[in-house]
């Protein structure tokens, strides 16, 4: 048994490449967080537009507060130890009615790292559930080798890697 994880959840993150759900807070913790992000968002639109939603718990207190939850320290801790840092952090915020999506990849390659020696907490603030958005994986894809990714500029794609590349071109600052 770890810090929050059990001996049949860790051993299912190496197994199966993932592991959930864990409860991080409460329901009412959650709409609280969300709250505040929306309250942000209103203030400050251009910098949680899906371009620039890289690293905002730099400059929102409520997203740092986020990124250093103590149960989902903990439960990192349970999976690759105490030495832990954070590369970075992204929002992907699914507002209802609309047909943005998240196109398959492999969080390495959007995350600019060479190997699979990292992990990724993914928080959801509303229930996850497929009519809501949530996120997919498929068991075992972590014991592949990182593979060639294809960025297609879809409109309503709202990965951040392609709107970055997207926007790079646009400055023709990417061929
Ligand atoms: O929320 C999603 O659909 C994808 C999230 C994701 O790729 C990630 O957290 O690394």
């Amino acid at each position: 048994m770890g810090k929050i994880l059990t001996e049949q959840q860790i051993e299912q993150y190496h197994d199966d490449g993932f592991v959930g759900p864990i409860r991080v807070m409460s329901e009412d913790e959650a709409l609280t967080v969300k709250a505040k992000i929306e309250e942000a968002e209103k203030a400050f639109p251009e910098e949680f537009n899906p371009e620039n939603r890289n690293n905002l718990h730099l400059t929102f207190l409520v997203l740092d507060e986020l990124a250093h939850n103590s149960v989902v320290v903990d439960a990192v801790e349970d999976l690759i130890g105490p030495d832990i840092s954070l590369w970075s952090s992204v929002m992907f915020i699914k507002d209802p009615s609309t047909d943005h999506f998240v196109s398959w990849h492999q969080d390495a390659t959007y995350m600019g790292m060479n190997n699979s020696d990292f992990l990724t907490p993914w928080i959801a603030l509303t229930p996850s559930t497929i009519e809501m958005g949530c996120m997919a994986m498929i068991p075992g894809s972590h014991k592949q080798n990182i593979r060639q990714h294809e960025d297609t500029f879809a409109e309503n794609n709202i990965l951040t890697r392609v709107k970055l590349s997207k926007m790079l071109k646009s400055r023709r600052l990417l061929t």
